[in-house]
C-alpha cells in the first residue's frame, strides 16, 4: 500500500513539473497571440462558435457582460476560482443561453449572497447547462432558491453536471445542485452538506412541474419542513422523480424522507434511499409524506440503515437485501442500461454515473482501483476487445499513460465523499 501510495505522489508530481512548463510555454504564447479586443478567450457566443472559457477570471466576465446571457459558452479548462484571489465573483444572474461544460470543473467558487432570492453560480437559468461538475462550492444566503449550479432553474435544462462536496445554505427552497426546480434535470449529482429551513434537498429543494431523472445525492441536508435526500418536495402532477437514488443522512422536524420530503403532486419511480433519517412528525424512510394527488411506486428504502421501519412509500428492505439484484429485478429496474451493482457489497449504482477510474468494486475510486490501474500502467494495446485494459485506459487512447494518470487522481475518493 506504501510502496503504491509513493509510486502514485512521484507520477503526479512529474506530471504537475511538464505541466507547468508547458503551461508558461503556453501563456508566453497566448500573451503575444491573442487579439486586444478578444472577448474571454475566442468566440463569438455563436451555436457553431461558442466563447471559450480557460480561466476563472474569464469565467468571472460572464457575470459582468449581462448581454452575452442569451449567448453559448464553452468550457476549455478546469477552473479554479481561488485564482481570483478574493475578488468577489459576478453572479451570472438570468442565464438563457447555452453553457458547455465539455467534462471540465469549477473548483472552490464562494458565493455570501445577501440576495432575497435565486442564488448560484447561475442565478436563473431558461437555458441549457451540460458536462460540468463543481468542485466545492460554498453557497451561502440568507435568502431562498440557492444551489451550488443554479438558485433557480426556470424551465431549463441541465444535463450531466454534478457539484462535489459542496456546502450550501439558505432559508427555502435550497439544494446542493439547484434551488428550486421546474425544469428538466438528468445524469446529475451531488455531494457534501445542505442546510436550510423547508423544501431542502441534496439534489433539488422544490421541485414543481420539474423532473430528475437518473440522478443521485451523497450530500447530508439539515432542514425544518419538507426535508428529503434528494429533494426536498415535489408539486404539480408533472413533477416525475425517476430512477435516482439518495445515500445522504436527512435531519429535520416535519415531511422528513430518505429520498423526498413529501409528494406532495407528482410521482417517485424506480428510486431508493440508504441514509438515516430523523425527523419528529411524517418521517419515513424514502418518502415522509405523500398526498393524494402524489404517488410512489417500484421504489425502495434500507430500514436498516435509515433507521426507519416505516415510510409514506415504497418498499422497506434489508441491508442485505438491498445488495441484491434481484430485489430490484422483480420490479422491473433495468439493470442493462440503467443500473449496475457490485453485488453483496454495494447498493444499485446508475450505470452513466459511475466515475472515471472506478474500475472495479466496491464503489467509488480507492486503492484498490488504482492498484488494478497500476497493473496495466504503460500497456499500448488497448482496445474494446480487452476491456480498454480493464478500463485503466479511460480515454481510450489506445495506451494507459500520464493523460489517465490525470483523470484518475481527478476522480480520486469520489462516490466514497
Ligand atoms: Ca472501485
Ligand atoms: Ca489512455
Amino acid at each position: 500500500m506504501g510502496s503504491l501510495s509513493t509510486g502514485f505522489l512521484q507520477s503526479a508530481s512529474h506530471k504537475s513539473i511538464k505541466m507547468t512548463k508547458l503551461l508558461l510555454l503556453y501563456l508566453a504564447v497566448c500573451l503575444f497571440v491573442l487579439p486586444v479586443q478578444a472577448k474571454y478567450e475566442g468566440g463569438t457566443g455563436s451555436a457553431s462558435d461558442p466563447y471559450l472559457i480557460y480561466t476563472a477570471e474569464q469565467m468571472n466576465e460572464i457575470g459582468a457582460n449581462s448581454g452575452d446571457w442569451n449567448k453559448q459558452f464553452k468550457l476549455m479548462a478546469n477552473v479554479n476560482m481561488d485564482d481570483l484571489g478574493g475578488t468577489d465573483f459576478n453572479m451570472i444572474e438570468t442565464f438563457n443561453g447555452i453553457f458547455d461544460g465539455n467534462n471540465c470543473t469549477i473548483s472552490n467558487l464562494s458565493i455570501s449572497s445577501a440576495l432575497a432570492e435565486n442564488t448560484g453560480l447561475f442565478g436563473t437559468v431558461g437555458g441549457e447547462i451540460s458536462n460540468l461538475g463543481l468542485i466545492k462550492p460554498n453557497i451561502i444566503s440568507q435568502g431562498r432558491n440557492v444551489g451550488a449550479l443554479i438558485g433557480f432553474l426556470e424551465h431549463g435544462i441541465i444535463t450531466n453536471c454534478y457539484a462535489r462536496g459542496v456546502v450550501v445554505s439558505g432559508s427555502n427552497n435550497i439544494g446542493g445542485l439547484i434551488g428550486l426546480n421546474t425544469g428538466r434535470v438528468t445524469l446529475c449529482w451531488s455531494s457534501g452538506s445542505v442546510s436550510g429551513d423547508s423544501y431542502i434537498g441534496g439534489l433539488t429543494g422544490l421541485t414543481d412541474d420539474g423532473t430528475v431523472k437518473q440522478c443521485y445525492s451523497r450530500a447530508n441536508v439539515i432542514g425544518n419542513r419538507n426535508v428529503g435526500g434528494l429533494v426536498g418536495k415535489t408539486t404539480d402532477e408533472a413533477s416525475e422523480v425517476m430512477n435516482c437514488y439518495a445515500a445522504g443522512a436527512v435531519d429535520a422536524d416535519r415531511y422528513v424522507g430518505g429520498l423526498v420530503g413529501q409528494v406532495e403532486q407528482g410521482r417517485v419511480y424506480k428510486c431508493y434511499s440508504s441514509g438515516s433519517v430523523l425527523g419528529r412528525q411524517d418521517v419515513g424512510g424514502l418518502t415522509g409524506f405523500i398526498r393524494v394527488l402524489g404517488n410512489v411506486s417500484r421504489s425502495y428504502w434500507d430500514t436498516q440503515t435509515s433507521g426507519q421501519q416505516t415510510s409514506a412509500g415504497g418498499t422497506g428492505k434489508t441491508t442485505v437485501q438491498m445488495k441484491k439484484m434481484n430485489t430490484f429485478l422483480s420490479d422491473g429496474w433495468d439493470f442493462w442500461a440503467m443500473w449496475t451493482i457490485c453485488e453483496d457489497i454495494g447498493y444499485p449504482a446508475l450505470l452513466s454515473l459511475i466515475p472515471a477510474g472506478d474500475l472495479d468494486c466496491p464503489d467509488g475510486v480507492n486503492f484498490i482501483d488504482y492498484a488494478l490501474f497500476a497493473s496495466q500502467w504503460g500497456r499500448d494495446n488497448c482496445s474494446p476487445s480487452n476491456g480498454n485494459c480493464l478500463g485503466a485506459d479511460i480515454n481510450q487512447s489506445g495506451i494507459v499513460d500520464f493523460w489517465d494518470l490525470e483523470i484518475f487522481t481527478q476522480h480520486w475518493l469520489e462516490g466514497l465523499d
